[in-house]
C-alpha cells in the first residue's frame, strides 16, 4: 500500500443497514423507490458505491431472492453506483440464506471475517462459511469486501487469502466496521492496529465507526490514507442528538472533510478500476 494517502477516495454509503425500525426513523430508505432515490442523491453528493439491505413490503430485513434481485438491477439501471449486497443480513438470518445472496448477481458483496458479538446478540460467521462464501464469490466473479469487525478478523483474511488465493480481479478490499459493542473500538488507536495488522496483500482499505465513533474513525482514516464508508446503516445522529436527515447529508459531510484533507471523491468507474470489479475487466 502507499505510503502517501491516495488522492482519490472511495466514498461507500449503507444507507439502511437490518437493524434500526423504521417506525423509529422515518427518514431510513426501507423501500424501492426510497433505496433507488437515496442511491442517486448519494452518488451525486459523492458516493461511488453502496452496501445494500433489502427491507420487505413491512419495512423488515429480507434476504428474499426477488427483491435483491430487483433491487440489484433498479439499482444498476438507475445509477452508475457499484452494487454491493449484504451477505451479513440481519443477525437472525441463516447461514444458507446469506449464501444464496449471490444469486441476485450484485458487483460486490460483503463478507464478514468471524463471528462477533454484535450488542445483545451474535452475528454468527464460522470459519467453514466464510470458506464457502468465498469460493462462491470467486466461482460468480462476485468482488467481496472483507469485512473486519475486529482485529483478529484481519489475521483470519490472511488465512483465508492464503489458503484459497485472490478474489476475482485480484484486489483485495476490506472495510473496518468499528464501535459495533462486542467487536473493536472505533477509536485511531484501535484503526492504527487495524492497518499494522493487514496482510500484505490487501490493496485497499475503508474504514467506519457505529454511532459516536463515526467522526473519531473518519478522520483517522483519512489522516492513515484509508477510504470511507458512512451512512444510516452505522449512524443515526449528525451531531449529538440531532437526527440524521439523510443519507446523503452523511455523504456531504464526508466529502467536506475529505476536501480539508485535500482528498477527492472517486467517481464509480474509478471505484470499479480499485476494486476490479467484473464490469471494469471487461471494458479493458
Ligand atoms: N447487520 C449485521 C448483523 C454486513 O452487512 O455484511 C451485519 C452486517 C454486515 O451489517
Ligand atoms: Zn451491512
Amino acid at each position: 500500500m502507499p505510503a502517501v494517502p491516495p488522492e482519490a477516495l472511495l466514498i461507500t454509503v449503507a444507507p439502511t443497514g437490518a437493524e434500526t425500525p423504521k417506525s423509529e426513523c422515518p427518514q431510513l430508505p426501507t423501500t424501492l423507490e426510497e433505496l433507488v432515490a437515496t442511491a442517486q442523491s448519494c452518488e451525486a453528493a459523492g458516493a461511488a458505491m453502496i452496501h445494500v439491505h433489502v427491507r420487505d413490503a413491512g419495512h423488515q430485513p429480507t434476504l428474499d431472492l426477488g427483491l435483491l434481485t430487483e433491487t440489484v438491477d433498479a439499482l444498476h439501471e438507475m445509477t452508475d453506483l457499484i452494487v454491493q449486497l449484504s451477505t451479513g443480513g440481519s443477525v437472525h438470518d441463516p447461514l444458507d440464506k446469506r449464501l444464496k445472496v449471490l444469486d441476485a448477481r450484485p458487483d460486490s458483496c460483503s463478507l464478514t471475517m468471524g463471528t462477533t458479538n454484535f450488542g445483545d446478540d451474535v452475528f454468527a460467521n464460522p470459519w467453514p462459511f466464510v470458506c464457502e462464501l468465498y469460493q462462491l464469490a470467486q466461482e460468480r466473479d462476485v468482488v467481496p469486501e472483507f469485512e473486519l469487525f475486529d482485529l483478529g478478523h484481519a489475521h483470519a483474511l490472511g488465512r483465508l487469502l492464503e489458503r484459497y488465493g485472490p478474489p476475482p480481479g485480484g484486489k483485495v478490499h476490506c472495510d473496518f466496521v468499528m464501535g459495533v459493542p462486542g467487536g473493536m473500538p472505533g477509536t485511531a488507536d484501535a484503526l492504527v492496529a487495524g492497518v499494522a495488522a493487514l496482510p500484505e496483500s490487501v490493496t485497499s482499505w475503508s474504514a467506519t465507526g457505529i454511532g459516536r465513533s463515526t467522526l473519531p474513525v473518519m478522520l483517522a482514516s483519512l489522516a492513515k490514507g484509508g477510504h470511507l464508508r458512512v451512512g444510516m446503516e452505522d449512524v443515526l445522529t449528525i451531531s449529538r442528538g440531532v437526527p440524521v436527515d439523510s443519507n446523503a447529508q452523511l455523504v456531504e459531510r464526508a466529502v467536506a472533510l475529505a476536501d480539508l484533507a485535500q482528498r477527492r471523491p472517486m467517481s464509480p468507474g474509478e471505484a470499479r478500476e480499485l476494486l476490479a470489479t467484473a464490469t471494469s475487466r471487461r471494458t479493458r
